[in-house]
């Protein structure tokens, strides 16, 4: 391969890595269910059941990223636990990368400031479930990362 080659190639790869967006999401339990809420209408992927939480914004840490969406979302004040799992997803252009946190202990009573609704469900109930592409594939990694903590606690 030409050095011309091998440079385009490389500014090929360096574009494409260019656009990604860091996402939280908190893994809510309380006994055997976890709570999820149902996104806006006027949102992208409205209409799908997800795990409270958002961007990270420019300057925040994920954790305090995730205590802030609680906050907002739900109005409520959450201890962060421990990183489940961090996954990438492809939307066309927009790539996302979404780190899931246990969420164990929390203050207040969650209610949807945010999503049209919200819903305590067990696991095993999750695929009736409209959800996005980037966590049907991770589900039942979240899930056996998640019943492992629930052993444990
Ligand atoms: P958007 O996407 O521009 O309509 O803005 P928001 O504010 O509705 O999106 P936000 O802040 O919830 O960003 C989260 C992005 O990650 C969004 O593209 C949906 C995607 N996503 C995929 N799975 C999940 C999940 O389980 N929870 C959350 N919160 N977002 C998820």
């Amino acid at each position: 391969m030409q050095d011309g080659q091998v440079f385009e190639q490389r500014e090929r790869r360096a574009t494409k890595r260019f656009h990604w967006i860091p996402v939280v999401a908190g893994v809510i339990r309380s006994h055997n269910k976890v709570l999820i809420g149902l996104r806006p209408e006027n949102h992208s992927l409205a209409g799908q059941w997800e795990f409270p939480g958002g961007k990270i914004e420019s300057g925040e840490g994920p954790e305090e990223a995730l205590r802030r969406e609680m906050r907002e979302e739900l109005g409520i004040e959450v201890d962060v636990g421990r990183l489940l799992l961090a996954v990438t997803h492809s939307y066309g252009e927009v790539n996302i990368l979404i780190l899931f946190y246990e969420i164990l202990y929390w203050k207040g009573e969650p209610k949807p400031q945010h999503h049209q609704s919200i819903e305590w469900i067990e696991p095993k109930d999750f695929h009736t479930r409209p959800i996005p592409e980037a966590n049907k594939k991770v589900l039942p990694r979240i899930f056996s990362a998640e019943e492992l903590a629930w052993l444990k606690s």
